[in-house]
């Protein structure tokens, strides 16, 4: 026991726990995310305490460790509380202000989600909202978490937007958007040539 309590702290291993609560099951942590999906700093630091051995002593300069040290901009901390900016499976939607995206986004997907996708467009599926990307490395590495050959697919995101498909802010790589119909999804070349 007290080899872990002295271990350092594994901050992706304690991000990984953090986006399961703020994003997906806060009554599992004995948390209520508010209406913005901002839950108190001390609550949640409170629950990662008894979690886990490594982390009976976690402090909110850990959770600013972890936000600094991490590859993505998955959290906002402000006045004493913290939000994941993105990925929520939770049934109530947070109040999000809608944004006009740029004219080309992207999604990292696997191969084996391509023949859905062309019928039906991509959906939030689990989740609040689709999940698109600024840049394709970006996209590329998204697929990369389901498949090591994944699909960048571009996705005309203005022109969407201007017919009607809503999209918002996530953080400087991520945007979130409302179903994308697939006429305004493009196929890379050979899964589209016949
Ligand atoms: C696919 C991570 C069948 C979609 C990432 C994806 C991201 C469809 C999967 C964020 C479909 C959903 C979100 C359709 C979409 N039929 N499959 N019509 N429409 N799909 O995990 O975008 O690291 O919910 O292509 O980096 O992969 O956790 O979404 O493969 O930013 O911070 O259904 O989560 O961020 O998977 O990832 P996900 P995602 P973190």
């Amino acid at each position: 026991m007290r080899q872990a309590e002295e271990r350092p702290i594994d901050y992706v291993k304690l991000s990984r726990t953090v986006a399961h609560a703020l994003r997906h099951q806060p009554a599992l942590y004995g948390l209520e995310l508010d209406e913005e999906g901002w839950v108190p700093v001390a609550a949640l630091l409170a629950a990662l305490r008894q979690r886990h051995p490594g982390w009976r002593k976690v402090r909110q300069e850990d959770l600013e460790i972890m936000m600094a040290t991490a590859d993505k901009q998955r959290y906002e901390l402000r006045d004493g509380k913290i939000r994941a900016l993105y990925g929520h499976s939770l049934p109530r939607r947070l109040p999000r202000e809608e944004a006009i995206p740029p004219q080309i986004l992207y999604h990292g997907t696997s191969p084996t989600a391509l023949p859905a996708i062309r019928r039906e467009g991509l959906r939030p599926m689990r989740r609040q909202y689709v999940h698109l990307s600024t840049d394709i490395a970006t996209a590329r590495q998204v697929g990369r978490r389901r498949t090591r050959q994944p699909v960048v697919l571009e996705v005309r995101a203005r022109e969407a937007s201007e017919h009607g498909v809503h999209f918002y802010r996530g953080n400087d790589q991520v945007w979130l958007a409302d179903a994308i119909p697939p006429t305004f999804l493009c196929f890379p070349p050979e899964q589209t040539s016949q």
